[in-house]
């Protein structure tokens, strides 16, 4: 690529975190945060975005009576949350059954995090040279673009409580991790219901799909908090790239900033701010069980400039190595053949990976003549391994982040 003077500056990201570069009172974006031409074009503004009503919209599921003693009620229910994760993958969820002031003091805490100084927060930095991936940090260019994404993050793994690093926690605020630690427990609580409910929507035994994720014991929920700052050009950039989350749920609190877009078919679609929910998500771990009949859903994370966005993602997901995932056999027949081939989860992650790699080395950040990504990402659902991937072991790269690929 020639480069002009017009052409945004380049940045060392070694250790920059994107607070920095947006409190530096620049005017434009380094180049490593702007998006592929091709993709610009689907870039709108947020707020105008969260305003429209035309369109399909996101479902919101009541689920006060999920634990019905009535099975009339329990079934219908249940009945809206199956068809909203076959037909979307993602949903409001109200009435979810964990108090609102629990919510809002995990949120309290996670911003009081960030709203500490930066050299506060680096002392709880992760160092994803030495495998240390919890803690505080922003991505690293990882491949040949440089591709970056306009935020910072907290990724720690928040349940079953035995395998927490509680030493990597923030101590301040100073009830972080009571309050986080609560959180989990609840949320664990709620997996489990909707596991249930999914696994009945699949004509199974209740307690199947929860088994075959690991159990009580080795599901393990990994808390991301992503910190996006405010974007001097927003229309040129993402907070967190297209992709779907690896996981088997992903649960999301968020500031009631809009950010977050889903794409259905064929289009980006804007998630409202629904007071008192939380947006859940299936991710590929329950596609393959379910082989493919609930969605893993395309997403992606627009910043702005007017507000600070932040989000709190759990992931709960399999362990790596101890579980083959591929299509339960009850729902593999002649008719309806496996359409994922067995995988560990690291596995999975590692496909992923791969194509993504690859998907960046046949189309550089550089080559205008490439296709849309969301439109090539999500016309490849057919090989689910074409989607997107995540990344554990980066957590930008986490299930969330990362990984367009599939
Ligand atoms: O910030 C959001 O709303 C979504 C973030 C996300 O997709 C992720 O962390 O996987
Ligand atoms: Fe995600």
């Amino acid at each position: 690529m020639v480069t002009t003077a017009t052409d945004p500056p380049s940045i060392d990201n070694s250790k920059s975190r994107v607070e920095i570069l947006a409190n530096s009172g620049i005017k434009s974006i380094p180049k490593e945060y702007v998006r592929p031409q091709e993709e610009l074009t689907s870039i709108g503004d947020i707020f105008d975005e969260e305003k429209r009503e035309d369109g399909p919209q996101i479902p919101t599921i009541d689920l006060k009576d999920i634990s019905s003693e009535d099975q009339i009620v329990r079934e219908k229910c249940i009945e809206g949350l199956v068809e909203a994760a076959k037909e979307w993958g993602v949903m409001h969820i109200v009435n979810h059954g964990i108090p609102d002031n629990l919510i809002d003091r995990v949120k309290e805490a996670g911003k009081g995090f960030f709203e500490l100084p930066i050299e506060e927060k680096e002392i709880h930095a992760n160092d994803q040279a030495t495998g240390k991936i919890q803690g505080y940090g922003s991505k690293l260019a990882n491949n040949a673009s440089g591709q970056l994404e306009w935020e910072d993050y907290f990724f720690h793994l928040i349940f079953p409580e035995e395998k927490r690093d509680l030493s990597i926690w923030p101590t301040k605020p100073a009830n972080y991790t009571e309050v986080t630690s609560e959180y989990a427990r609840q949320l664990r609580g709620l997996a489990t219901k909707i596991f249930s409910a999914l696994s009945v929507g699949l004509g199974l035994e209740e307690g199947r799909l929860e088994k075959e994720v690991g159990g009580l014991e080795e599901l393990l929920l990994q808390m991301k908090i992503n910190y996006y700052p405010k974007c001097p050009q927003p229309e040129l950039a993402l907070g967190v790239e297209a992709h779907t989350d690896i996981s088997a749920l992903t649960f999301i609190l968020h500031n009631m900033v809009p950010g977050l877009q889903l794409f259905h078919e064929g289009k980006w679609v804007t998630a409202k701010c629904v007071p008192n929910s939380i947006i859940m998500h299936i991710g590929d771990t329950i596609e393959i069980l379910s082989n493919g009949k609930y969605k893993s859903i395309l997403h992606r994370g627009l910043v702005n400039k007017e507000k600070v966005r932040i989000s709190w993602a759990v992931f709960c997901e399999p362990p790596k190595e101890k579980i083959i995932l591929k299509p339960l056999g009850e729902l593999v027949s002649e008719d309806e053949p496996a359409l994922f081939p067995p995988r560990t989860f690291a596995q999975h992650i590692h496909h992923k990976l791969f194509k993504k790699a690859q998907e960046d080395l046949a189309s550089p950040n550089e080559i205008h003549e490439q296709e849309d990504r969301s439109i090539n990402q999500s016309t490849k659902q057919g090989d689910p391994s074409f989607n997107q991937a995540t990344k554990h072991e980066d957590p930008s790269i986490n299930q969330a982040t990362k990984i367009q690929v599939n």
